[in-house]
C-alpha cells in the first residue's frame, strides 16, 4: 500500500504480498460463486463473512492500519470478518506517547475503516500490565516509569483510560475494549509491573485492575468490558494454574462489583496445541459466573514460540491440514458454549502477522486461502469432520461417538493429563475408560445449557 512503512518497531522489514493476475486485472483472487475456479478457488465459493454472520456475534480479525488502504488487503477484511481489532494504533504508546499527549490518527484510521466497512470494532488494549514481555515494550511509553509516584499514577491510570474508552464511547460499532491486558504470571499470580505501586487492593483501596475497569465502566457505559490474557484459554494441562488465576481475578473483582463483563482468550497456540477441550470446560464455567468468553487473538503458528516451519522440518500439507483442525476444534468449542460470542484471528494473511515465520494465519503470503478457511466454513456450516480429527489426533481420550468437542468436566482430563504425563500405562488405560463411560452417561442426560449471555451491560442487568 502506499505510503506504508517498510519497517516493523524491531527493524525487520514488512514483507510484501503478491497479487494474482486474473481476467478481471491484477487483484489477489477473492472467490465468489461463479469465478473461475484456481487453487485457491476451489477452496470455497465466497466470504467467510457471511457465514459467521448467524453463528457468532463477531467473527473478527486483527487489523493493521499500514495496510489500509491496499484494496487487496482490505477486500480480505471485508469480505471475511464482521468485526476487527487494530493490532496497533490504540495502545498505550500509540495514543499518548508522551504524558498529557494524546493522538487518536491511528486508532481512529482502524475504527473509521470497519464502520465504512460495516464492521465492528474491538478496542485495544486501553493498558498492558506488564512491562516484562518483549511484545509489551512497543506499547509502553518510556515515560510511564517508576519516577511517578503512587499518587500520581493512579491519576495517570484514570486519565488515560478515560480518555481512551471515553473517546469512542457512543460508537456503534465498538462492541468491546480490552481494558487490561496480560497482568498474570504464568503461575496465576498478578505479575510485578508498575502497577504494584497502587497497591494490592487489599483494605479496601482499589488496585490498578480495579481502577482501569472502574474508569473505563465510567467512561462508556455500554461498552463491553474484557480483560485480555495469554495462556489462560485452557484450565487443563499446561495452562490450568494460570487459567485459574484468572478466573479467580475476574470472579473475585465481579463480587466486589468490579465491572468485568468478559474474558480475552489470546490463543497464539500452534499446530501441535491438544488442549481444546479445556478451552470449552473454561469458557463453560466463564459462562456460569455470567462472564462472556472471547477468542481474542488466535493463530496458530506452525511451530511453537521462539521456533519457525524450518525448526520443525517446514511447511507441509501435514501441518496445513493440522493448523486447519485447530481453528476448527477451537471454532466449534466456542460455537457450543453460549458464553463464547466473539472469534479474532490475530490478523488475516501470513504475510502481516507478528510471527511471520510461522504461517499462523487463515490467509496465505498471497492472501489465498489455506485450508483453515475450508475448515472454519465447515465448521460454521455444522460439519465436524475437521472437529472430529482434531479430537482423533490430538486428544483422543475426548472423541465422542459423534465426534463432538464436549468435555463435561475439568478435573478428570486434568487427571488424564497428570497420568499421562507420569507415563503410567495401567492408570492411564483405567482412567481413559472412566472418562469414556462418564461421558456417556453424561452425554445421555439432559445436557443444561446456560442462558445466552446478553452482549451488553445493560442488557445483563435486566437479566
Ligand atoms: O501483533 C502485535 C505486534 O505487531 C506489535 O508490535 C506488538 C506490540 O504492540 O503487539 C502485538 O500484539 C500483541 C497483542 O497486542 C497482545 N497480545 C500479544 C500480541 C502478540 O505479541
Amino acid at each position: 500500500a502506499s505510503g506504508h512503512p517498510t519497517k516493523y518497531h524491531d527493524g525487520t522489514m514488512v514483507p510484501k504480498y503478491s497479487s494474482t493476475s486474473t481476467s478481471t486485472g491484477t487483484r489477489t483472487m477473492l472467490c465468489r460463486p461463479g469465478d473461475g475456479h484456481t487453487r485457491a478457488c476451489s477452496h470455497f465459493q465466497m466470504g467467510l463473512r457471511a457465514a459467521a454472520a448467524g453463528a457468532l456475534d463477531q467473527f473478527g480479525a486483527a487489523s493493521n492500519y499500514w495496510h489500509l488502504g491496499d484494496s487487496s488487503y482490505e477486500s480480505l477484511l471485508s469480505d471475511h470478518f464482521t468485526a476487527v481489532t487494530p493490532e496497533i494504533g490504540c495502545k498505550w504508546s500509540d495514543v499518548q506517547a508522551a504524558p498529557g499527549v494524546f493522538t487518536f490518527s491511528e486508532c481512529d484510521r482502524v475504527l473509521e475503516a470497519a464502520e465504512a466497512a460495516g464492521q465492528q470494532f474491538r478496542g485495544h488494549t486501553v493498558m498492558w500490565a506488564s512491562g516484562d514481555s518483549g511484545s509489551a515494550a512497543h506499547a509502553w511509553p518510556a515515560w510511564l516509569n517508576d519516577t511517578l509516584s503512587a499518587a500520581e499514577l493512579r491519576d495517570t491510570l484514570k486519565t488515560h483510560v478515560q480518555t481512551v474508552v471515553g473517546r469512542y464511547a457512543g460508537r456503534q460499532a465498538v462492541y468491546a475494549w480490552d481494558v487490561v491486558n496480560e497482568a498474570l504470571d504464568e503461575s496465576g499470580s498478578i505479575g510485578d509491573s508498575l502497577w504494584a505501586k497502587l497497591g494490592t487492593g487489599e483494605g479496601g483501596e482499589r488496585d490498578f485492575i480495579d481502577e482501569a475497569f472502574h474508569a473505563a465502566r465510567l467512561a462508556s457505559p455500554e461498552t463491553t468490558l474484557a480483560y485480555n490474557d495469554y495462556n489462560i484459554a485452557s484450565m487443563t494441562g499446561w495452562s490450568a494454574a494460570k487459567s485459574q488465576g484468572c478466573y479467580d481475578l475476574v470472579a473475585e473483582r465481579r463480587a466486589r462489583g468490579v465491572p468485568i463483563d468478559a474474558v480475552g482468550m489470546q490463543l497464539h497456540v500452534d499446530t501441535e496445541y491438544n488442549l481444546v477441550s479445556g478451552v470449552q470446560a473454561n469458557m463453560r464455567r466463564l459462562g456460569a459466573l455470567g462472564v462472556e468468553a472471547h477468542v481474542t487473538e488466535i493463530d496458530v503458528a506452525c511451530a511453537p514460540l521462539g521456533q519457525s516451519c524450518a525448526d520443525v522440518g517446514g511447511w507441509t500439507a501435514a501441518r496445513e491440514e493440522a493448523q486447519a483442525q485447530v481453528y476448527a476444534a477451537v471454532l466449534a468449542a466456542c460455537l457450543d458454549e453460549p458464553a463464547c460470542t466473539s472469534f479474532t484471528t490475530w490478523g488475516v494473511t501470513d504475510a502481516i502477522t507478528w510471527r511471520r515465520d510461522e504461517r499462523p494465519l487463515l490467509f496465505d503470503e498471497k492472501l489465498e486461502p489455506k485450508l483453515a478457511v475450508q475448515a472454519i466454513r465447515d465448521t460454521l456450516a455444522a460439519n465436524r469432520s475437521w472437529v472430529d480429527a482434531y479430537y482423533a489426533r490430538a486428544e483422543p481420550a475426548f472423541k465422542g461417538a459423534d465426534g463432538g468437542a464436549a468435555l463435561e468436566g475439568g478435573e478428570d482430563s486434568t487427571l488424564l493429563i497428570v497420568l499421562l504425563a507420569a507415563g503410567i500405562p495401567g492408570a492411564t488405560l483405567l482412567c481413559v475408560g472412566a472418562a469414556l463411560a462418564a461421558r456417556h452417561l453424561l452425554r445421555r442426560s439432559e445436557k443444561v445449557r446456560l442462558a445466552k449471555v446478553p452482549s451488553t451491560p445493560s442488557a445483563r442487568e435486566g437479566l
